[in-house]
């Protein structure tokens, strides 16, 4: 089994860590000209959370066949795991500046096949419960102990594979697999609409929806968080330990904030994705507690 952290790091340092994280996101994406960050953002706490405080995993040994694997289903958000992938030691933070180029191990889509510690290709949105199933399928198939985690977006549960993986989990008894949902109520576009105005319907996808409900309906454990505090976040990963026996896969719907952490990013489908100004780069910066490239540390 890789090495798995002696003792948990506390609230304070994961908040630095998400800070840097955060950071590195809207840094890159805007030296890129390309990338997404709302999505990355919203995410972030819950990224951090999993690769310093629970994922079994060793980033000397990314290819470890008893490593926990991660499959970032919302592929789009790829600048935000290569972030936390990078301050968790899988590869050098300055890798994150050839981020979306030809030729870099950090596609604006996670590749398996060239970035240390992607277990699954993604992007194309509704397939990454499947592949995680899979995964766990065969876990218990080899008599392995590792847990496979999915991150899926709240517009991206829209996608009718997803429900078929949601069956499925239940019917193989999955308590090997967790689906994290990032429900930070807002997508990219949204549903089509008639009348003037906005082409279309920004409102939250789940509005009125019991998702709690629908899922426990499948036979899944459920367990809602406010998915930007550490202290949930780490209850539900124990819920989602105590629930390894029960036959039961385990779903956490956190709620978040698209773009959270940066003000002007935050609550908005309009920075889905975009590239910041150089003004706004120095607001981010002041905000997350950064220091801008040429500044005195
Ligand atoms: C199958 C598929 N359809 C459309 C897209 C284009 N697309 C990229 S991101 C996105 C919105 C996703 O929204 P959500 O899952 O809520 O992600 P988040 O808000 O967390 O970024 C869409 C439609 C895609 N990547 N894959």
């Amino acid at each position: 089994m890789p090495n798995k952290q002696a003792s948990r790091i506390g609230t304070a340092e994961l908040q630095h860590l998400a800070a840097a994280g955060r950071w590195h996101v809207i840094e890159t994406v805007t030296n890129a000209k390309a990338g997404h960050i709302g999505g990355p953002l919203s995410a972030m706490d819950l990224l951090v959370s999993l690769y310093f405080n629970e994922l079994r995993i060793d980033p000397q040994q990314p290819q470890d066949p008893a490593r926990d694997r991660f499959i970032l289903s919302k592929g789009h958000c790829a600048i935000g795991l290569y972030a936390v992938l990078a301050l968790r030691g899988y590869f050098p933070i300055e890798e994150l500046a050839t981020f979306d180029q030809g030729g870099s191990r950090l596609q604006g889509h996670p590749d398996m096949k060239l970035t240390p510690g992607v277990d699954s290709s993604s992007g194309s949105l509704g397939q990454g419960l499947s592949a995680g199933a899979g995964m766990a399928i065969a876990a218990k198939q080899l008599g392995a102990e590792f847990h496979t985690w999915v991150m899926l977006g709240d517009g991206e549960l829209e996608e009718g594979m997803v429900w078929e993986a949601v069956h499925t989990a239940r019917r193989f008894k999955l308590d090997n697999l967790t689906a994290v949902i990032d429900l930070n109520g807002l997508q990219q576009y949204g549903w089509p609409v008639t009348e003037d105005g906005d082409r279309f319907d920004r409102s939250n996808p789940w509005a009125g929806v019991n998702l709690e409900g629908v899922f426990s309906s499948f036979g899944w454990n459920v367990v809602s968080i406010d998915g930007h505090d550490f202290d949930e976040i780490q209850t539900a990963f124990d819920h989602v330990r105590a629930g390894h026996g029960s036959g039961k896969p385990t779903v956490i719907l956190a709620n978040t904030v698209k773009g959270k952490g940066i003000s002007f990013t935050e609550g908005t489908y309009k920075w889905h994705n975009g590239v910041a100004t150089p003004e706004q780069l120095a607001v981010a910066a002041a905000e997350l507690g950064q220091t801008l490239e040429g500044e005195a540390k």
